[in-house]
């Protein structure tokens, strides 16, 4: 299934020539033998493979929520689970499913810091118990210009965030993915700024489209989409949706970003969905919806419009990108 989709965006295209150089280089080195062993499987076998490992366990109590987006087709559990992007276990959209199969995540510890009432260290379970499970149908939209929608399960950011209470000097929060290279063979490999790291501002945090997403399709989330917890940002770049989250930090200052530190030029702070400001290297006008044969227009915040630019009023979004 996705090897038949290949052709239509080769990494070459959309990868920075850098990381596709160092990419061949880690093919060729130590990941060699785990890429071979896999390689008998089709991709939507290793999905399968993936998802049976780690059980599919249904999530229970999931409310459906109004805030979903309608009248969308959604995609099927196999591209959601099978074309990932989650570099800490390999650059290319197969490997996410291949080699995140035996993640441990729990126990599983969230440690809150910086600008909060309550600093500290939280179990995962604890952490998500006090929130009622909502299911959120979003349009996502990856900067390589490609989309899905995707029917994730999650708990309002803006509620976690209220709970945590941040002192009034906190204008950001900053998120952290683990860095553990025991578990994560994409950590030998310097594509990106380890850990990787995100963060948003606080009103943007705060909206009620924010997600912290622990399932999708009413089941416990897969390890390659970013279990046990993960940011869903639904009208900014697929980037934005740190996964795997260990740390949460709220401060005063404009965070950097892995990918900002990685290339400032290319990936900005906002990383709003915008198809009139391009990146650097190809047109984010339009967009190749997976499971779809012809491109669709992008839309301005991904769609979501009506309900976030009131957020960036008097923000130049070309500058601000
Ligand atoms: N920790 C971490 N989070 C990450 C990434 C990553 O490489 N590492 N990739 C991002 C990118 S580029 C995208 S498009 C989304 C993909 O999420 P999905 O695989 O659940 O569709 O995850 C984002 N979160
Ligand atoms: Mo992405």
């Amino acid at each position: 299934m996705l090897l038949r989709k290949a052709p239509d965006v080769r990494y070459s295209e959309i990868t920075p020539r850098e990381l596709y150089l160092r990419r061949r280089e880690f093919l060729q080195g130590a990941a060699g033998v785990a890429v071979g062993a896999a390689a008998a499987l089709s991709p939507l076998g290793v999905a399968r493979a993936g998802a049976q490992a780690q059980g599919r366990a249904k999530l229970p109590n999931v409310k459906k929520s109004p805030l979903s987006t309608a009248g969308e087709k959604i995609n099927s559990y196999e591209d959601i689970t099978g074309y990932n992007n989650f570099y800490e276990f390999g650059t290319d959209k197969d490997d996410p499913a291949r080699n995140a199969q035996k993640f441990v995540t729990r126990p599983w510890t969230i440690n809150v810091e910086g600008l909060v009432k309550t600093p500290g260290p939280i179990d995962i379970d604890s952490f998500i118990k006090p929130h009622a499970l909502e299911e959120r149908v979003y349009r996502m939209r990856c900067v390589e210009a490609w989309s899905m929608v995707i029917p994730w399960v999650g708990i309002p950011l803006g509620d976690v965030i209220k709970r945590l209470a941040p002192l009034p000097t906190a204008k950001y929060v900053e998120f952290f993915t683990l860095n553990d290279s025991k578990q994560m063979p994409g950590l030998r490999v310097p594509v990106l700024d380890w850990p990787y790291r995100e963060g948003l501002r606080m009103d943007e945090a705060m909206h009620p489209l924010s997600i912290l997403a622990v399932g999708l399709y009413g089941e416990v989330l897969p390890n390659q989409n970013g279990a046990p917890i993960r940011l869903v940002v639904p009208w900014k770049y697929g980037f934005k949706g740190i996964k795997s989250i260990v740390r949460i930090r709220f401060t005063d200052k404009q965070p950097r970003t892995s990918w900002d530190l990685s290339n400032p030029r290319e990936y900005g702070f906002y990383a709003n969905v915008n198809p009139s400001v391009d990146h650097p290297r190809w047109s984010q006008g339009s967009e190749r919806r997976l499971g779809e044969f012809f491109r669709r227009k992008t839309l301005m915040f991904n769609g979501y419009g009506d309900q976030v630019a009131s957020l960036y009023t008097g923000l130049d979004l070309r500058r601000n990108y």
